[in-house]
């Protein structure tokens, strides 16, 4: 039976990923770390389930404690690692870069130090992001991001996160590491982290359809940011494919189609039935419902600077690994508006 290790088995991806590989017949093992408040809301039923709990264990660590890190590495002797822990949100990352380095950056060091040292043998999937690219206008190839266009990160999550991309790819080369990058697009679900936008969007709309008259506005910050959104299901699955491709590469994972803030808004009105129109522009900008406005700007949502466009291009892994996605972006809309509306009506 193979052994995997997840890092941020609490996390969006860490909680799909991890049924996944027990349905794959994996034992798993996940690293959480401690917080003041339970953080295992996403894995709490697979430890209540006859199927998973005898296949699935967690273990406390820090990727800002490399000591846990190796000894874990050590005892547990995974074949396969999956480095998904980090601060994730962009915007935060502006306010703690330090702290978002240290896990981001060198915490991905601290996973392939540990392999380097106790198993070797071990493959490892660090969690790249399209938030390496810059998604500067005039910069941006007209078939989207590929694994050849050069990086521009825009934010210190993505300058940190360009550490643990080349990190993974200097230890590919100097120890022959199985190390894999994964650059993934934006992918969500019902289980994303509700500070994201889609998931913002998708709560709101679950308040607003309880109760249309008394919601206060959604406020936003960039409405026509572009945004290549997936589905973290599919996503997921990219993952795992990449520890099963027969050399370690850099591989983008993306649905090649892109669409703003305010197209996700639309979608989500669309499927409660209702049409949205907009009027004023720049931080006067407003979504009209109904004749209510339901959505303003709020600068304090804007980024000191920002990824205007990604759009990737995901040729490399459709035909070498036969990935592709199962959702398309109304499925994901979809999928979303279904969970954050439920008992709600
Ligand atoms: P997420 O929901 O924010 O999950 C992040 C995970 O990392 C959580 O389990 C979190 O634990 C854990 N974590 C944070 N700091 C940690 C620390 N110091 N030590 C140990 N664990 C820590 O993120 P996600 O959306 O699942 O994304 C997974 C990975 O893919 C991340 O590395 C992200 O940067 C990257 N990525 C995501 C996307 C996307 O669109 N979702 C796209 C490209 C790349 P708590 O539960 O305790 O907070
Ligand atoms: O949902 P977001 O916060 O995701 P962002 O910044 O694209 O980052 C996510 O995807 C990356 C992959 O490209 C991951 F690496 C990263 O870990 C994370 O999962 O924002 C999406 C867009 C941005 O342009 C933002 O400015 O939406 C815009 N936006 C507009 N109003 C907002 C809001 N973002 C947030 N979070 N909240 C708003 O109110």
């Amino acid at each position: 039976m193979k052994k995997a290790l997840i890092t941020g088995i609490t996390g969006q991806d860490g909680s799909y990923l991890t049924e996944l590989l027990i349905e794959k017949g994996y034992e798993v093992h996940g690293i959480v770390r401690r917080i003041s408040t339970f953080n295992t809301k996403r894995i709490d039923y697979l430890f209540h389930s006859r199927h998973y709990n005898k296949k699935f264990f967690t273990h406390y660590g820090d990727l800002t404690d490399p000591n846990s890190i190796n000894r874990l590495v050590l005892e547990i002797k995974p074949d396969e690692i999956y480095n998904l822990a980090a601060q994730s949100h962009v915007k935060v990352s502006f306010e703690i870069p330090n702290y978002t380095s240290q896990v981001d950056a060198l915490g991905s060091l601290y996973v392939l130090e540990a392999v380097r040292n106790c198993c070797p043998e071990c493959k490892v999937y660090q969690a790249s992001t399209s938030e390496m690219f810059g998604g500067i206008k005039g910069e941006i190839p007209k078939e989207g991001y590929d694994e050849n266009i050069p990086f521009h990160p825009r934010s210190p999550y993505g300058v940190s996160k360009l550490f643990g991309y080349w990190i993974t790819r200097n230890y590919r080369e100097a120890y022959d590491i199985f190390g894999s990058n994964g650059i993934l697009f934006n992918h969500e679900s019902p289980r994303r982290g509700e500070t994201f936008v889609t998931r913002k969007i998708t709560k709101w709309c679950g308040d607003y359809l309880a109760n249309p008259w008394e919601t206060p506005p959604l406020q936003l910050g960039n409405l026509n940011a572009y945004r290549d959104w997936g589905h973290a299901k599919d996503f997921v699955r990219a993952m795992w494919m990449i520890l099963q491709a027969p050399q370690a590469d850099d591989w983008v994972v993306s649905t090649g189609e892109t669409y703003t803030v305010k197209d996700f808004v639309e979608k989500c009105f669309d499927w409660m039935g209702k049409e949205i129109h907009w009027e004023g522009e720049g931080i006067n900008e407003v979504g009209i419902v109904d004749d209510k406005k339901v959505v303003s700007v709020n600068p304090k949502y804007f980024r000191p600077t920002e990824v205007d466009f990604l759009l990737g291009n995901s040729r490399k892994i459709r035909e070498e690994l036969g990935w592709k996605p199962e959702y398309s972006f109304k499925n994901l809309v979809e999928d979303m508006m279904e969970n954050d509306s439920k008992n709600r009506e």
